[in-house]
């Protein structure tokens, strides 16, 4: 019967219903997508690839406003504004095709060929990861014929039972007063309508359960990882280190609130039992380490504060670990640095690249890390397990490559993936400070006032902080007891604010002498300058 339905019908099918066909096939190519990419490839999921791929290609201020706009919850809005989009295309697909299936069928397909591009696209997907792209385009269109076909044959049978619809117009559910009981066409179209949405969400929820960054390894490379943490500790915090009770950040970072930065719209989830680390371009010796090789060089644990360069005056990326690794410096010295290796350039398991220069990883004082632990735990999921670098003094984007599995030793020549789009190539962190409290339109009792915050300059170490109020003449801050020059340091001072508004502003120097520049520069190329000032309200 199928067969000889023709390809046009005698008359539109209702919007609704049309519009149906395309949200259900939309569903169908997403579930299924998702269901195949978890048993082959779990970031070859369609969806994901397509917002991975939007990441990099959108253009660097459209992500700032992002980064901006959103902060840590750039991805959820990016994720949402994708499947408004995908709702509208699958709305119009089925509204374009009232008068027959194939105008629907060729944007659904149009659509899964998107799909598949941008799964051939990304870097840290293999070839057999296109099948879910291709999976869900065959199930999209499929579907949406399937669908479509039902739908004519409801309402084909509609006219057959007498009930000539009339058109968009009320009162058309005439057919049911007409005696002419629920039809097996429009039977057949509401239970395979119902059918494609619960086979769509099953499809969609198992294939998230397990795409939902599962990483690890077998339990012995799991006890690999715990031996490995059992390194010598890091020099211990000291009473005095940070003035929670005025309100800065603790000294030390829990890893739940720790910043995080990074282009993956899902957490890559690395096996550590296949995990490898390859160290080669301008080296005497190729290094191919596994975990366990990793292990057997020095351990150590160093307290750093890690900086982002996107972070704006006064922004909450940056962070204090106490991270557990081995320093990079003795894996570069093993395989022999040539002449003329400007930078190490990483490569993460998700594709992501930094260039890090290679003189800043061979001194032995900044002490730059191939870290698998933070915190005394391993590291976690989202900030790059198994292993990634860490180097003090040096923003994250060139020198913190999360999820690692390659160091190339190259020039400057290769570009990694901020320069390209950009951004600086050296990436020192600069001298800043922010006020925590009071916090901004904060209303506080008139009188005196503790005003707290933290103030940076790691490799250099940070030597004085003032404030003032209303441009006022400034005054010296107490600082906390310094653990290193490669973390944060905090400061607090007592001030008399008077009934009204006020602002406060604060002004670090550093170990050189370098007072903190007031001139605003944007995060764009390297990183912001200017002070943080604050407004709040006395009464
Ligand atoms: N693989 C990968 N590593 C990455 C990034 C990334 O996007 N991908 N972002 C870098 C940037 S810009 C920063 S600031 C730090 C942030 O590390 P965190 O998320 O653990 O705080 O990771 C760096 N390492
Ligand atoms: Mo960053």
């Amino acid at each position: 019967m199928e067969d000889v339905r023709p390809e046009r019908l005698p008359r539109p099918l209702p919007a609704t219903v049309a519009a149906l066909c395309g949200v259900l096939a939309a569903a169908a190519a997403i579930g299924s997508g998702q269901l195949v990419a978890a048993l082959v490839e779990p970031r070859s999921a369609p969806l994901l690839a397509v917002g991975n791929t939007a990441i990099d290609l959108t253009p660097e201020p459209v992500k700032q406003f992002a980064i901006r706009a959103f902060g840590e919850s750039d991805k959820t809005a990016l994720l949402a504004g994708m499947g408004v989009v995908l709702l509208v295309f699958a709305v119009l697909a089925g509204l374009v095709s009232r008068r027959g299936p194939r105008p629907g069928s060729v944007l659904v397909a149009a659509f899964g060929i998107v799909g598949i591009a941008a799964v051939l696209a990304r870097p840290d997907v293999g070839v057999l990861g296109v099948l879910a792209p291709v999976v869900a385009t065959a199930a999209g269109v499929w579907v949406f014929r399937w669908l479509h076909g039902a739908a004519a044959d409801a309402d084909a049978e509609r006219d057959a039972s007498g009930g000539a619809r009339s058109g968009d117009e009320p009162g058309s559910d005439r057919e049911t007063e007409s005696g002419g009981e629920r039809g097996p066409g429009r039977r057949r179209f509401l239970v395979s309508s119902v059918a494609v949405a619960a086979g769509a969400g099953v499809a969609g929820g198992l294939g998230s359960l397990t795409t939902g960054g599962r990483s690890g390894g077998s339990p012995a490379a799991q006890q690999a990882v715990g031996r490995a943490l059992n390194a010598p500790p890091a020099q211990p915090v000291p009473a005095g280190a940070d003035f929670r009770a005025d309100g800065t950040p603790t000294f030390i970072t829990p890893n739940r609130d720790f910043y995080r930065v990074d282009t993956a719209l899902s957490v890559p989830s690395v096996d550590l039992d296949s995990w490898r680390l390859r160290v080669h371009g301008m080296v005497d010796r190729e290094l191919d380490l596994g975990f366990a090789d990793l292990a057997r060089f020095p351990r150590v644990t160093r307290t750093i504060t890690m900086t982002c360069v996107s972070n704006e005056v006064g922004g909450p990326y940056i962070s204090t670990a106490e991270f557990t690794g081995v320093p990079i410096r003795d894996v570069l010295l093993a395989a022999g640095v040539r002449p003329g290796a400007e930078q190490v350039f990483s490569t993460s398991a998700d594709g992501f690249t930094a260039g890090t220069p290679t003189d800043a990883l061979l001194e032995a004082e900044r002490g730059a890390l191939l870290a698998f632990g933070m915190n005394g735990e391993p590291l976690p999921a989202q900030h790059g397990y198994p292993v990634r670098m860490v180097t003090p003094g040096l923003y994250g984007y060139v020198s913190a490559t999360k999820w690692l599995t390659d160091l190339e030793l190259t020039t400057f020549a290769k570009p990694a993936y901020w320069i390209e789009r950009g951004w600086g190539q050296r990436g020192p962190i600069k001298l800043q400070s922010r006020i925590d409290r009071p916090s901004g339109f904060a209303k506080v009792p008139a009188g005196r006032n503790a005003v707290a915050g933290i103030a940076w300059a790691q490799t250099i170490g940070i030597d004085a902080v003032e404030v003032r109020v209303d441009g006022g003449p400034w005054q010296p801050a107490q600082l906390s007891t310094e653990v290193n020059d490669q973390t944060w340091r905090m400061w607090r001072a007592d001030v008399d604010l008077a009934p009204g508004g006020h602002t406060v502003e604060c002004r670090a120097t550093d170990r050189n002498g370098q007072v903190q520049t007031p001139r605003r520069a944007s995060v764009l190329p390297d990183g912001a300058t200017g002070w943080h000032s604050v407004f709040c309200t006395a009464n």
